[in-house]
C-alpha cells in the first residue's frame, strides 16, 4: 500500500510506519505486526483485518462529561462539506501510512447532519463520493458503516425502540441513508449498536413492545438492504449499558436469543467489543466464545476498559494474555471471515498528538499481532485442545455417549448412578493451564 496525500497532508511529519522488529527503539515502527508474515497459513494482514474508527480518530476532541475538548485537530474547519473532505483525506492518509487495510464509520463522523432528513441524505451522498474516489486510490476498504442513532436529542427516548413512532420513523431514514452509502461503497458488514435502546426506568417503559418494534425496524434494515444489494453480513453490537441503566443488546447471550427468536440469525452476526464484554460482567474471550459457538461471531471491536473504572474507557488493547485468549476464539474458528479487528479506541485526553493517534494504533497492532503468533503456537501444541477433548472423554463412548444421542431416559441416568455409586473425582488443572498460557505469552 503507498502513502495516500490527499488535497492536504496532515500527518507531515509521519512517515509510513513499517515493521523494524522486536529489538527496535524506535516508537513509530512495528515490533511484531509483520502484514506479509504467514501464520497458519495466511498473512497477518488477512488475520487481523485491521480497522481505524473515523468517530475515535478523525472526530473526537477528547472532551468527557466533565471538561470541553483539548484535541485541536487541523481538519476541523467551520463549512460541514470542507471539514467532511478534510476528514476523508485524514483518514485515508492515516490508514495508508500505517498500513490499515479497513476504515469504519457513522453517517454523522464523515458530515455533520442536516436540518432536515433530505438534507442529511444529500450530504450523505456527496460524501459518500468523497470515500469512493479515496478507496479507489488506496485500495483501503469499507469494513462496516452504521447510523448514529444515540448522539441527537430526538433520540433520548430510544431510536428504534423510541415510544414516539416519529422518531422511529426518522431513525429508519438514516438506516435506509447508511445502508445505501454501505452499498456504493462496497462495505462488508453494516453494524447496529443501540446506544438508546434499552431504557433508564421500568416505570415509563412497554419493554415487550420496544423489543417488538426492534425486531421489527431491524427486519426492515434487513429487507431494505439486501433488496438494494448489500451481500455482506448485518452485525448487532452487544453492550449491557451505557448511555442508557439498561440496553436490550446486554451481551452476546442475549443478542443470539433476540436474533434467534426474531428469525434473523441467517443474515445478523456479532460485532464483540472487548469493553463492553467487561461491562458486562464477561471476559472478552467468554463474549468470542459465546458469539463463536453459536456461528456468530461476525467481526471485533478491538480495545480495553480499565479494571477499576466501571465504564467504558475505550483504551487501546495491550494486555496479551487477554488478546491471545480471544485470538485462540478466532483462530480456532478459521478467521473472522468478512470481518475485522476495528480499533474502537481512543486517546486520553491528555494524549493531544497527532503522533499520539499513531502510537497508539502501533501498541494495538502490535498486541493482536504477537497475541496470534501466540495463538497460533498454542493451537499447534495441542495441549489445550487435548486437555479439554480427554476432559469429556465419558460421553465420547458408551452411556455417555448415548445420553448425548438422546439415547436415555431420566430413570436411564437414575440406574447408572445407582450402579457406578460416588463418581471419582479429579483436577481441573487449571492453574498448570494459566501456566502454560502465560509462559507461551513470555517465550519466543
Ligand atoms: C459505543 C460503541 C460504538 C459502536 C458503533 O460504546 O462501541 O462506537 O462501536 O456505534
Ligand atoms: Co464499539
Amino acid at each position: 500500500m503507498s502513502t495516500f496525500i490527499g488535497r492536504r497532508e496532515f500527518f507531515s511529519g509521519i512517515p509510513k510506519i513499517t515493521y523494524e522488529g522486536p529489538e527496535s527503539d524506535n516508537p513509530l515502527s512495528f515490533k511484531w505486526y509483520d502484514p506479509a508474515r504467514l501464520v497458519a497459513g495466511k498473512s497477518m494482514e488477512d488475520h487481523l483485518r485491521f480497522s481505524a474508527a473515523y468517530w475515535h480518530s478523525f472526530c473526537d476532541d477528547g472532551s468527557d462529561p466533565f471538561g470541553n475538548g483539548t484535541f485541536i485537530r487541523p481538519w476541523n474547519v467551520t463549512d460541514p462539506m470542507a471539514k467532511a473532505e478534510n476528514k476523508a483525506d485524514a483518514c485515508f492518509e492515516f490508514a495508508s501510512k500505517l498500513n490499515l487495510p479497513f476504515y469504519c464509520f457513522h453517517d454523522i463522523d464523515a458530515v455533520d447532519e442536516g436540518s432536515s432528513v433530505r438534507e442529511s441524505e444529500s450530504r450523505l451522498r456527496a460524501v459518500t463520493g468523497m470515500l469512493k474516489e479515496r478507496q479507489e486510490a488506496t485500495g483501503i476498504r469499507l469494513l462496516w458503516n452504521t447510523a448514529n442513532l444515540f448522539s441527537h436529542p430526538r433520540y433520548m427516548h430510544g431510536a428504534a425502540t423510541s415510544p414516539d413512532f416519529s422518531v422511529v420513523s426518522y431513525a429508519a431514514s438514516q438506516v435506509k441513508a447508511a445502508l445505501e452509502s454501505n452499498v456504493e461503497l462496497g462495505g462488508e458488514n453494516f453494524v447496529f449498536w443501540g446506544g438508546r435502546e434499552g431504557y433508564t426506568t421500568l416505570l415509563n417503559t412497554d419493554t415487550k413492545r420496544e423489543l417488538e418494534h426492534f425486531a421489527r425496524f431491524l427486519t426492515l434494515a434487513r429487507d431494505y438492504g439486501r433488496n438494494i444489494g448489500f451481500t455482506g453480513t448485518f452485525l448487532v453490537e452487544p453492550k449491557p449499558m451505557e448511555p442508557t441503566k439498561h440496553h436490550y443488546d446486554f451481551d452476546a447471550s442475549t443478542v443470539i436469543g433476540f436474533l434467534r427468536h426474531w428469525g434473523l440469525d441467517g443474515d445478523f452476526k456479532l460485532n464483540i467489543e472487548a469493553n463492553h464484554a467487561t461491562l458486562a460482567s464477561h471476559s472478552f474471550a467468554h463474549e468470542l466464545r459465546i458469539a463463536s459457538d453459536a456461528g456468530m461471531l461476525g467481526s471485533i471491536d478491538a480495545n480495553r476498559g480499565d479494571p477499576q473504572n466501571g465504564w467504558d474507557t475505550d483504551q487501546f488493547p495491550l494486555v496479551l494474555y487477554d488478546v491471545t485468549e480471544a485470538m485462540l476464539v478466532v483462530l480456532s474458528q478459521g478467521g473472522l471471515g468478512s470481518g475485522g479487528l476495528n480499533f474502537d479506541a481512543k486517546l486520553r485526553r491528555s494524549s493531544i498528538d497527532l503522533e499520539d493517534l499513531f502510537i497508539a494504533h502501533i501498541g494495538g497492532m502490535d498486541c493482536f499481532a504477537l497475541a496470534l503468533i501466540t495463538a497460533d503456537r498454542i493451537i499447534r501444541e495441542g495441549v489445550l485442545s487435548s486437555f479439554v477433548k480427554k476432559r469429556y472423554r465419558s460421553f465420547d463412548d458408551g452411556p455417555g455417549r448415548r445420553f448425548e444421542e438422546g439415547e436415555l431416559t431420566l430413570e436411564d441416568l437414575r440406574d447408572y448412578a445407582v450402579e457406578n455409586g460416588e463418581p471419582a473425582r479429579f483436577s481441573g488443572r487449571q492453574e498448570m493451564l494459566e501456566n502454560y498460557v502465560a509462559h507461551r505469552c513470555t517465550a519466543r
